[in-house]
């Protein structure tokens, strides 16, 4: 089994694999400090930590994430907070950084056993409607070399070798929300106990504690903006007016290391499979980071997949594996209905015309349904942390 990527889909797939008898090997592009420093994700699902623990892979969050259950609403209305832990199923978020997930997962995969060939880009998948699939590679050095394997599993993103090996026929289901996020890693303690989501007139701020040292922001950014031209005093500035320090209190500043332009985009394929090969995360479907769901669907793709091909290997039962496509697409669909439900809900339109005010008027009523509506709330806490 080859497998394309050591992100979190990836890296689960391997380890499921392995613990299974299953021989394989996870290419990965870049090198093992590069993935295991790569800031993004860091709400992890309930589902998603029950996935690993089940698998033996959740030491490292269950010492040092922080369950996490209310977020907080600021708006021109007025601000209130949802308990979202005690509404919908009652579940939780785990807030774990995703490099640190990722590095508990390459350590314990190279633990066990498995074989990670870092440095190692997958340039092409071949002869992905046979029985024998292979996937040439260049090495760090520019030696080029080949891998065989019975099934190969593209978990290498959006812009990975997978993705071009699929036959024209593949539908892919694009949207651009047309919205961008300048989306930011700040040296700062969180400066709320909630996620906090601002809807401004400026536009939007996002502020998700990520450890009691860092916590991301986000702020609604001009499309083709540069994130380099924003100084750092201008970033707490604009965070501070859009989240409304003045009433609210004052954000815990300090200094930026990560900034990166976020254009919020839809991309689904369809179908999941060509022959023996597999998508599963980010090279499956990208999804906007407003639900903050692409790590928890690459996760849940990945147990799927690593059962599916479990039981086509080791019993000889093809079905689950016919099955895995549309039982992701389902959960993916979901999600993307939800993520989308949200950039409407945290972002006006632009302009001043009659589709301006009509949609702003809905977002201003979605919101005081939020607040007032306990079947809304459930609703929302239901599909807020769930997958
Ligand atoms: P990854 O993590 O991108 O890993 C893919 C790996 O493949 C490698 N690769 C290749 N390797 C070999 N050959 C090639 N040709 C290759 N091409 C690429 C890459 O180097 C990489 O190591 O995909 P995976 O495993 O599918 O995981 C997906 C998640 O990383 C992604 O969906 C999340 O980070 C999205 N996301 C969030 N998801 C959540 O569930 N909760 C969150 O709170 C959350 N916050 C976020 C996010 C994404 C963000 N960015 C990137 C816009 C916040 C941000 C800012």
């Amino acid at each position: 089994m080859v497998i394309l990527g050591a992100g979190p889909a990836g890296l689960v797939l391997g380890s499921l694999l392995h613990a299974g008898g299953v021989d394989c090997v996870v290419l990965e592009r870049s090198s093992r400090e590069h993935v295991q420093t790569r800031a993004r994700a860091g709400f992890l699902a309930a589902h998603t930590v029950r996935v690993l623990d089940r698998h033996g892979l959740a030491d490292g969050l269950r010492r040092r994430g922080q369950p996490h259950g209310v977020c907080e609403f600021r708006t021109e209305d007025g601000s209130f907070h949802l308990d979202y832990g005690c509404l919908g199923h009652g579940e939780l978020h785990t807030v774990y950084p995703q490099q640190d997930l990722v590095s508990d997962l390459v350590e314990r995969f190279l633990d066990a056993g498995g074989r990670i060939r870092f440095d190692t880009e997958a340039v092409a998948v071949l002869d992905a409607d046979g029985t024998r699939p292979s996937v040439t590679v260049r090495e760090g050095d520019g030696r080029p070399d080949r891998w065989h394997g019975r099934y190969v599993a593209g978990c290498d993103g959006r812009h990975g070798a997978a993705r071009r090996a699929l036959p024209p026929g593949t539908v892919r289901h694009r949207r651009d929300h047309g919205v961008s996020w300048l989306g930011l890693l700040a040296e700062a303690p969180p400066s709320l106990d909630a996620v906090g989501y601002a809807v401004h007139r400026r536009g939007f701020a996002g502020h998700m504690p990520r450890s009691a040292e860092v916590t991301r922001y986000y702020l609604e950014c001009e499309r083709g903006s540069s994130a380099a031209a924003w100084s750092e005093e201008r970033i707490w500035e604009e965070l501070a007016v859009r989240m409304r320090a003045a009433e609210h209190g004052p954000l815990r500043t300090g200094r930026i290391v990560q900034r990166g332009v976020v254009d919020l985009e839809s991309d689904v394929l369809e179908p999941l499979r060509h022959g023996s090969l597999f998508l599963v995360g980010d090279a499956a479907s990208l999804i906007s980071p407003s639900a903050a769901k692409g790590a928890n669907l690459a996760v849940l793709e990945a147990e799927l997949l690593a059962r599916a091909l479990l039981d086509d290997l080791r019993r000889g039962d093809p079905e689950p594996l016919a099955r895995y496509s549309a039982r992701c697409l389902a959960h993916i669909w979901r999600a993307q209905e939800f993520s989308l439900w949200m950039i409407e809900l945290l972002h006006g339109a632009p302009g001043s015309g009659a589709e301006t005010l009509f949609r702003d008027a809905l977002r201003r009523s979605r919101l005081e349904s939020l607040r007032t509506s306990r079947t809304h709330q459930d609703w929302f806490a239901a599909n807020y942390v769930g997958v």
